[in-house]
């Protein structure tokens, strides 16, 4: 298997849709085609017969070389597990065979041209050539319907692909995970290179996005996922699926981010089943837990919210505001720490 880091550079297509490559095809069966002078000489129904041979042929092209784009994409199976999963997500697990049935349509047009070429050339009045024409569209046409069925799931595939940062997975990196709203963006704008988007609505953030931040001359990376609900990998929507993909694909130290307020927007005891999930998912030893928007919360508060999270059998190590910037240098120097032990920062 290839570890590609990045989403693959194939996918930098369009993929039309059915009616848009019949569109197509249409039009170029419709447009003039010029006839060689050596076909000219030869009378008029032979012109005649030429053009239906070139009109397909244009049809056969336009169809073989979208159908033909699409069978060029990587299979799942040669990419890096991560981005196998995103394209998985958006696809609903049909990424491969909808890319191999683009590839078997490639073929049978391929067969139904050799066959209507023959054919065509060897008709013996135009209007035969006429109808053999026509007939070789319609089956083409549709042989091209069957081969795109389900090219919208892969179009979502290819647009959440092209969302999905490259990873660097040689390098260390920082997943910073949470419920919605916990405030992982803001942490992630205020560390690294990335400007997420800020607000006060759950799923704000709905693929994960990479920064950069510069610590004694490393490059570390940070990953801002979406934020993930108290429920099972099948009960999840593809956004929390995207976060949950970079937990367990992905290999970094986790930063569970929980928001301590009273008004916070999911309850503690709902944040705690979620730090239990995702401890499930990473390991209990590659996760530390931190407790965002101190500013807002009173000592009591605090040490009542780690009271829970210490019944709940974790820790808080770390205390910070992300809007105050509060902490963060302790916060960057453990993470540091933890990369290193975890040896995943020389
Ligand atoms: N008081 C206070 N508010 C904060 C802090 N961090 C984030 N917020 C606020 O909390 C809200 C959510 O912040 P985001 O950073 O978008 O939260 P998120 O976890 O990325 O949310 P999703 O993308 O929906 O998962 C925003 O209104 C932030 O301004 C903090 O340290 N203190
Ligand atoms: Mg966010």
């Amino acid at each position: 298997m290839e570890s590609s880091r990045c989403p693959p550079e194939e996918l930098r297509i369009r993929i039309l849709s059915f009616d848009e490559l019949r569109q197509r095809a249409l039009s170029v069966y419709l447009e003039s085609v010029a006839v060689p002078r050596s076909i000219r000489r030869q009378g008029r129904d032979r012109v005649r017969i030429m053009r239906y041979v070139l009109k397909c042929e244009r049809v056969f092209q336009v169809v073989a070389a979208e159908l033909g784009r699409i069978a060029r994409l990587p299979r799942t199976t040669s990419m890096h597990p991560f981005y196998a999963e995103i394209a998985n997500i958006a696809s609903h697990g049909r990424f491969d065979e909808i890319v191999a049935r683009a590839a078997r349509g490639v073929m049978i047009v391929s067969k139904l041209w050799k066959e209507y070429r023959e054919r065509i050339l060897s008709s013996l009045t135009p209007a035969e050539a006429k109808r053999l024409a026509r007939e070789f569209v319609g089956r083409t046409l549709s042989v091209a319907r069957r081969s795109l069925r389900h090219a919208e799931l892969l179009r979502e595939a290819v647009k959440a692909l092209r969302q999905t940062p490259c990873i660097d997975t040689e390098s260390p990196l920082v997943i910073v995970a949470g419920m919605p709203q916990v405030g992982k963006s803001t942490l992630i704008s205020r560390l690294s290179t990335a400007k997420p988007e800020i607000s006060p609505y759950p799923f704000t953030t709905k693929h994960v996005i990479l920064g950069h931040m510069e610590v004694d001359g490393h490059r570390i990376q940070l990953l801002d996922t979406p934020g993930l609900l108290d429920r099972p990998n099948s009960e999840m929507n593809p956004i929390e699926r995207r976060a949950a993909a970079a937990l367990r694909l992905l290999r970094a130290v986790t930063l569970f981010l929980i928001d301590p307020s009273r008004d916070s927007y999911y309850s503690i005891d709902k944040q705690l089943r979620v730090l239990r999930n995702v401890s499930e998912i990473v390991g209990v030893d590659n996760l530390l837990v931190v407790m965002n928007k101190v500013d807002k919360v009173d000592e009591g508060r605090l040490k009542s919210v780690e009271e829970l999270v210490e019944e709940a059998g974790f820790q808080v190590k770390y205390r910070i505001s992300a809007l105050k910037g509060w902490g963060l240098g302790e916060l960057v120097r453990g993470v540091v720490e933890e990369l290193r032990r975890r040896g995943l920062l020389a």
